[in-house]
């Protein structure tokens, strides 16, 4: 059995192969299984985009090669970044925010901007990350998880990558950007959602 996951996205597939590399699986990149294609992001929550996009690519995996197909089990991510004094935003639009091509030092800025003046305990944020599974035999499953901050007052750190420069974690007095890889994948929306689901699949595989 071999994983696919459907994403474009590099930064999250850095952090899906350190959080799902000791699964045993061989782990997959859209571009690494040879799988092209652009899926309409068409639903309204994370969970139901995360599903669009892994089935839209199990059925791009089933029409180029059945037999491959059955040997597949395709996961797909959608995540974002909720902040609360935006009413949310940007949410599920986090990669278009702005437009797809504007940099994140642009969103990054503009989010600052817009929290202008507003105090820490009004800047309470979270990332979410839901994850969705679909099987050979046509078995579908999904998890999500949450990472909650503060939006901070200026970009700070490197790592990670999209909003981590704004995302603020007291506990550490640091950015998402500043801690380590492993720090993060520790207690990121993405790094619950993928080892929950890590427990569903080899439950499954069993
Ligand atoms: P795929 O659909 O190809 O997976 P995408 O980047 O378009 O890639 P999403 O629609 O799920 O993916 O948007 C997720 C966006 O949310 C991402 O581009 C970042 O802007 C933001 N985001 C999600 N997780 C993040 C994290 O851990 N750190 C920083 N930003 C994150």
């Amino acid at each position: 059995m071999r994983i696919v996951f459907a994403t474009g996205n590099e930064g999250k597939m850095r952090e899906i192969r350190g959080i799902l590399g000791g699964l045993g699986a061989e782990i997959l990149s859209m571009k690494e299984a040879g799988v092209d294609g652009d899926i309409e992001e068409n639903g309204t929550t994370f969970s139901e985009n995360s599903m669009i996009k892994a089935r839209g690519v199990y059925e791009l995996i089933k029409n180029a090669d059945a037999k491959a197909a059955q040997e597949t089990i395709v996961l797909a991510d959608d995540s974002g970044l909720e902040v609360d004094y935006l009413n949310k935003e940007p949410g599920i639009y986090s990669a278009r925010y702005m437009g797809r091509d504007t940099s994140y030092t642009e969103k990054n800025n503009n989010i600052i901007e817009r929290l202008n003046g507003v105090p820490d305990e009004k800047r309470t944020a979270r990332f979410v990350c839901a994850i969705s599974a679909v099987l050979p035999g046509g078995k579908e499953l999904s998890t999500i998880g949450n990472m909650e901050g503060i939006i901070g007052h200026k970009i700070a750190g490197t790592g990670g990558f999209g909003y981590d420069p704004i995302f603020f974690l007291p506990q550490y007095g640091k950015t998402s950007a500043e801690i380590s890889a492993d720090e993060k994948n520790a207690i990121s929306h993405r790094g619950k959602a993928l080892r929950e689901m890590a427990e569903l699949l080899k439950a499954e595989l069993a």
